[in-house]
């Protein structure tokens, strides 16, 4: 048989699959040390959240201990977490920020 006939006999397309680059959460972590108004300047200079949507996330890791702050292909979301690293480091801080991989 050929590739686009199966066992039933019928014929059928196979669709080409073109991979998609995976995605990568960046997330921030709460600590007991980094102003909260801090977190809010990150949100807003960085990610791009206008006041509201940054007070906001700042205040779901704060009492979450973590949240997802925006998705990006992992060349961005690189440069994402080693900004906000940078900034906080330079600020004394210890806000941390990290990327996973997502499912
Ligand atoms: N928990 C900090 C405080 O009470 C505020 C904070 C929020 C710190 C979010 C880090 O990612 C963070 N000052």
């Amino acid at each position: 048989r050929s590739d686009d006939e199966n066992d039933t006999g019928l014929l059928t397309k196979t669709k080409p699959k073109t991979a998609r680059p995976p995605l990568y959460k960046v997330m921030l972590l709460n600590d007991d040390f980094t102003p909260m108004e801090f977190v809010v300047l990150v949100l807003e200079r960085f990610f791009g959240l206008n006041h509201a949507q940054a007070f906001e996330i700042m205040l779901t890791v704060h009492k979450k201990g973590l949240a997802v702050v925006g998705v990006f292909s992992h060349e961005i979301a690189e440069t994402k977490v080693a900004q906000v690293m940078d900034f906080a480091r330079r600020h004394q801080h210890p806000l941390q920020c990290t990327m996973e991989k997502e499912e």
